[in-house]
């Protein structure tokens, strides 16, 4: 934890900083709590109450007793999104590479809000800025948990990236303090509601005005949920996305959402139809995670909407719900069947098929500036003032959420901090509509959007819209087609012209021209990495038997079906031989074939065959063992691949009581001693086999064995648990591999 006198010093300093600001704040007691919630890569459509067959019955509340608008604008990715809602400006590119960064003559939503006297709490994603002066605290949030990266891991943000992605480590923080290690039932999402509650709580015990913003970094992916909230959605979507997609517009046609008169947009390129589509379960799993996670943030928001109430805070506090960007359509890691959404091991997002569902009716998708990908649901609530069941088509956007905040707070935005002038706010109050959802405000001036080469600028009822590969743009009149089906680019080139030279004029004054070009592709695919090599040595237990002895037809090593455990992209060679030990192996030259084939890893396990006195074995096999191990160690490290060891399987002997009689063999400890020693991964497969044998007890693992007689060596059956449980202690000790292994239920059980 961050030392409490440091913390002090630290709000003592934003205050002093702020001091000079000039900030003008209505009475303390009348002052209303702000909660903003941000959900990342969440659809126009994820909603219950914007057509959504997910249950989200928080968000719903609030929008029963709140206000829903229907045109409100994100900005098509998360970091030109965050950097808009917390300046109320629009992104400013800096830097050598033109990156969008928060610049000091910006002023932030929290840096605001801390010099008019409230506490400021950001809790979940920031992505602006990992180091200071860019991180949360530098910007004015007084409190600060959460992930300063993109994304990472929901259940284990520990877990590295895969290669495909980049292999990156996420970075997470309290406040200065990276966080690094997470409980083992951490969620993202239940994580960063945590830290929000407990700041209302303080805040609201203290009597201290505050605000919240909740930045929860779910439904982005990796697809990652709790298997409760999985399981009320498996099934859900085996109807496909182009019928979710049908339903969802029936449902925003009934409410009021959409308009009859719009056209129903065609289906995007990239989307396959249902149909016809040869993964249909594997997809449908996608999304029935998709929608745990979207379920999972509301049952959080309806933790922090009871936390408000115990606290007695909510008669006096405004709740803005919204998404950063549209539903995303990236393919990470392309169409692997294996690769299945939910536990902590997989990787994969929704891809662009229930991309499509989740931006209903529109088209495009993140990345994109049509208007899937800058449409976002916003739902307002404050009791007493916003009615309720309120609708509005006022056109907003997230520039607009700083200043209507300041104005409900009564909070003046100054002209400069310091000497240094401050850019003047580009977003509108859209406090008129709040208090009354058919107050007309004055016509705001253009709305423009850059996203990777995606182009876009509203004027009125206007939009003209560039896509990335496109030549031309294309005009569309939004009032009358939304879903920007009917192109009148050709019919009306003045106005074109006209929307061209404001949107030019816009990304020369905020930077976005000088940005370095770049397309936004949406497949990410691991097949294009070389594939990783593992040899296996070892004796009886491992081998492979290609003509097994006619009395014991099943007869199979563990290493025979352990490459079932692992995706295609691995290869795995066995080289492990019946009745050989260590000593054998490496005398009869055995090994050399191995170096021969430069694994990416040595998988080593001996054992049972070290006996003394049989056949070459020394009358010291202990040490004899030992010096043999060494020696593979050093050898397939002297190639430059990585050695891991695995203790040798446990003998299963049951005789006369429900325990088995299995021991500890020398060979097992030796190994542990030697993979201290030399600093190797090590598989207890040893005490992980015992383990199970008396967990199941004689009986259950009668058919384990290739015959009655014969209990050390492998029927199929017993040769894929023992591969089993190898598989499942890999990610432990060799992190490396852990996304190169298939899932539990994607390898066959017998
Ligand atoms: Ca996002």
């Amino acid at each position: 934890m961050f030392p409490a006198a440091f913390g002090i010093v630290r709000v003592l300093a934003l205050a002093l900083c702020l001091a000079g600001l000039g900030v003008f704040t209505s009475p303390a007691a009348e002052r209303p709590n702000m909660v903003l919630i941000l959900l990342d890569d969440v659809g126009y459509s994820d909603y219950g109450c914007f057509g959504s067959e997910i249950q989200t019955p928080n968000i719903d509340r609030l929008a029963r007793e709140g206000l829903r608008f229907t045109q409100f604008y994100n900005n098509a990715i998360c970091l030109p999104t965050r950097a808009a809602l917390l300046t109320g400006l629009d992104p400013r590119y800096a830097g050598t590479n033109k990156q969008i960064q928060l610049t000091p003559e910006m002023l932030t939503i929290g840096e605001l809000f801390s010099s008019a006297g409230y506490q400021t709490v950001l809790s979940g994603k920031w992505h602006l800025g990992a180091a200071a002066p860019h991180r949360p605290i530098d910007r004015g949030f007084g409190e600060f948990f959460g992930m300063l990266d993109g994304c990472s891991n929901h259940l284990d943000p520990s877990i590295a990236d895969p290669p495909f992605e980049g292999g990156r480590r996420r970075v997470w923080a309290r406040n200065a303090e990276r966080v690094t290690k997470f409980p083992a039932d951490f969620y993202s999402s239940d994580a960063i509601a945590d830290h929000a509650i407990e700041n209302i709580r303080r805040c609201a015990a203290a009597g201290q005005p505050f605000l919240a913003h909740v930045c929860f970094t779910a439904a982005h992916s990796p697809l990652h949920a709790k298997p409760a909230d999985i399981a009320k959605y498996r099934g859900k979507y085996a109807a496909g996305w182009d019928e979710i997609r049908r339903l969802r517009r029936e449902r925003q046609l009934a409410a009021g959402i959409i308009d009859p008169r719009w056209n129903v947009a065609p289906r995007e390129p990239e989307v396959q139809p249902w149909a016809s589509e040869p993964l249909r379960d594997w997809n449908e799993t996608l999304m029935a995670v998709y929608a745990a996670m979207v379920d999972s943030i509301d049952q959080n928001i309806g933790r922090i909407l009871r936390s408000l109430e115990e606290s007695g805070a909510a008669k006096n506090t405004v709740v803005f719900v919204l998404n950063d960007n549209g539903g995303c359509a990236e393919q990470a890691g392309g169409d692997d069947a294996t690769n299945i959404a939910g536990p902590k091991e997989c990787y994969v997002s929704c891809g662009a098929g229930w991309a499509y569902a989740q931006n209903t009716p529109f088209r495009r998708y993140k990345g994109w500036v049509h208007e899937g990908g800058i449409a976002t649901p916003l739902v307002a609530w404050w009791p007493g003032v916003i009615k309720a069941g309120g609708m509005t088509r006022q056109v907003g956007h997230v520039v607009d959420l700083l200043p209507t905040c300041a104005e409900i707070a009564g909070a003046k935005v100054p002209a400069e901090r310091a000497g240094q002038r401050l850019l003047p706010l580009e977003g509108h109050s859209l406090l008129p509509v709040l208090r009354e959802p058919a107050a007309v405000l004055p016509e705001r001036g253009p709305i423009c959007w850059k996203a990777f080469e995606n182009r876009a600028v509203r004027q009125g009822r206007w939009k003209l819209v560039k896509d990335q590969n496109a030549a031309r743009w294309e005009l569309y009149d939004i009032e009358m087609d939304r879903t920007e089906t009917r192109d009148l680019a050709a019919e009306q080139p003045q106005r074109v012209q006209e929307l061209t030279a404001i949107w030019d004029q816009w990304a020369e004054r905020t930077g976005a021209a000088e940005q370095p070009k770049s397309i936004y592709t949406l497949k990410r695919v691991p097949a294009s990495l070389p594939p990783i090599k593992i040899a296996l040595i070892g004796d009886s237990t491992v081998a492979s038997y290609p003509k097994p002895p006619a009395d014991r037809p099943t007869l199979t090593g563990w290493g025979q079906v352990f490459g079932l455990y692992f995706h295609e992209s691995v290869e795995i060679r066995n080289h492990a031989a019946s009745g050989r030990s260590s000593k054998s192996f490496w005398a009869e030259g055995r090994w050399e074939p191995v170096l021969a084939e430069k694994p990416d890893y040595v998988f080593i396990q001996f054992g049972h065959n070290d006996q003394p006195g049989k056949g070459d074995r020394t009358t010291d096999p202990d040490r004899d063992f030992q010096d043999n191990l060494r020696k593979y160690i050093d050898g397939a490290r002297a190639i430059g691949c990585v050695p891991v060891l695995l203790t040798p399987v446990a003998r299963r002997t049951f005789e006369g009581g429900a325990a088995a009689r299995t021991t500890l063999t020398p060979y097992a400890e030796a190994m542990q001693r030697v993979a201290k020693e030399r600093r190797v991964a090590l598989v207890d497969l040893h005490a992980r086999s015992f383990d199970l044998y008396n967990q199941r007890g004689d009986e259950a693992t009668a058919d384990f064995s290739p015959s009655a007689d014969d209990r050390t060596h492998f029927s199929r059956r017993g040769a894929l648990e023992i591969a089993r449980l190898v598989a499942t202690d890999l990610p432990q000790a060799v992190p490396a591999l852990r996304h190169s292994l298939r899932q539990p239920w994607q390898v066959p059980t017998k």
